[in-house]
C-alpha cells in the first residue's frame, strides 16, 4: 500500500516547492480543514441531531437558511479568524463581508468568500452538498481597514479555490494555481488522505447537468445546444446522458471526474441565471481551468469578469473544454 499523505503534509510539501512559499496557505488551509471537519460531523447526524431543516431566517438572497448553513458559517468564520492571516471574509449567508478585528488578524494579508453550505435544500433528502471557498490577497492599504475592493477582485487573482462535496465519502478538492488535487476524509481517524493526485479534467464529455424544467425560458442558443445533445449520432457519442443532481458541487465533482458539463443559464426573469460569481462561479472556474476544462458566461471566460458587488449572479457553463466551446458556438450562432 502506497505511502498516504495527508492533506497537511501535502500543502507543506507544496510550499516547500515554492520559493515565495510564507507558508500562509498553509495555515488557512488549516483553518478551511478544522471547519470542514466540524460539518461533517453536523451533516453525518443531521437525521438525529436537530440541525436539519429550516432555522426561519432568510438570507440575503431572500431564501430560507437552513440550520446547517448557519452552522458551517459560524464555524468557518470562527476557524479563519483564529488563525490570523485572514483580515475579512464574504459569505453567501452575509448581507456584507465581514471584517476580523481581532488584533491577530490586523494587517492580514489575505480574504476569503464562501457558500458554507451549497445546495443546502438537499440537505434533508440525504442529496450530497458542498462547502466553495475563493481565496485572494487583500489589495487595500494592510494597516488600514477591509475594504470591499479586496473582495470585488476578478477571478484571475485568486490564490487559492476550492470545495468540500459531502457524499458517500467527504472529499476537499482544491488548487493554488498548480493542479488539482483530491483528499478523502477518513472519518476513523479525522484526517484527510491525498487520493486524487494531479486532477484532470476529461476535455470530452458524455454528461450534461442543466435543469430541463427551465428549458422553456433558456435562450435560444441554448435551447438549440440541449437538443443537439439529445441527437442521435454514434459518432459524436449522442445522445449525451442528462445528469443533474441540484448540487452544484456534486455535479460538478461528477464532471471533473468523469466529463461532461454543467450549466446554469439566465431564464425567465433572471439574465444573470442563479449562480454567484464570486463564491461560487470563480473557484469552480479557477478549479475546472487548472485540470484542463474550461468556464464561460456563454460569452466570456468566468475568471475576467469584472464583479461590481458581492452577490451578483452569472450564467455559467463550466467542464469539459469542448463541450463549453459546443454551447458557446450555439450562444454565438444567436448573436448573429
Ligand atoms: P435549481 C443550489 O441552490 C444551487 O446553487 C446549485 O448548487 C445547484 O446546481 C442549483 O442551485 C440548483 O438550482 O434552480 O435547479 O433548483
Amino acid at each position: 500500500m502506497k505511502d498516504l499523505i495527508t492533506l497537511g503534509e501535502f500543502v507543506i510539501k507544496k510550499q516547500h516547492e515554492r520559493a515565495d512559499a510564507t507558508g500562509d496557505l498553509s495555515q488557512i488551509f488549516g483553518a478551511i480543514r478544522l471547519a470542514s471537519k466540524l460539518v461533517h460531523r453536523e451533516i453525518n447526524k443531521a437525521g438525529i441531531a436537530d440541525i436539519v431543516g429550516l432555522s426561519g431566517i432568510e438570507n440575503v438572497q431572500g431564501e430560507q437558511q437552513q440550520k446547517l448553513d448557519l452552522y458551517a458559517n459560524e464555524k468557518f468564520k470562527a476557524a479563519l479568524a483564529a488563525r490570523g492571516l485572514v483580515c475579512g471574509l464574504a459569505s453567501e449567508e452575509e448581507e456584507h463581508f465581514v471584517e476580523f478585528t481581532q488584533p491577530l488578524s490586523r494587517g492580514s494579508k489575505y480574504v476569503v468568500l464562501i457558500d458554507p453550505v451549497d445546495g443546502s435544500s438537499n440537505i434533508d433528502v440525504n442529496v450530497a452538498v458542498g462547502t466553495i471557498f475563493s481565496i485572494y490577497k487583500r489589495v487595500s492599504p494592510p494597516d488600514g481597514p477591509v475594504m470591499l475592493e479586496d473582495f470585488l477582485q476578478p477571478g484571475t487573482e485568486q490564490v487559492a479555490a476550492g470545495y468540500v462535496i459531502f457524499g458517500s465519502s467527504t472529499m476537499l478538492v482544491y488548487t493554488t494555481g498548480n493542479g488539482v488535487n483530491g483528499f478523502t476524509f477518513d472519518p476513523s481517524i479525522g484526517v484527510f488522505y491525498l487520493s486524487h493526485e494531479n486532477m484532470q479534467l476529461p476535455e470530452d464529455g458524455r454528461i450534461y447537468s442543466v435543469n430541463e424544467g427551465n428549458y422553456v425560458h433558456f435562450p435560444q442558443g441554448v435551447k438549440r445546444y440541449i437538443k443537439h445533445c439529445q441527437e442521435i449520432d454514434p459518432d459524436s457519442s449522442r445522445p449525451y446522458t442528462s445528469r443533474y443532481i441540484g448540487s452544484l458541487v456534486a455535479d460538478f465533482h461528477r464532471n471533473l471526474l468523469k466529463g461532461g458539463l454543467y450549466f446554469y443559464p439566465s431564464y425567465a426573469g433572471n439574465p444573470n441565471g442563479k449562480l454567484r460569481l464570486l463564491y461560487e462561479c470563480n473557484p469552480i472556474a479557477m478549479i475546472a481551468e487548472q485540470a484542463g476544462g474550461m468556464a464561460s458566461d456563454g460569452r466570456r471566460r468566468i475568471l475576467e469578469i469584472p464583479p461590481e458587488e458581492l452577490h451578483q449572479r452569472t450564467p455559467f457553463f463550466v467542464g469539459s473544454r469542448n463541450m463549453v466551446k459546443d454551447v458557446e458556438r450555439f450562444i454565438a450562432e444567436e448573436d448573429r
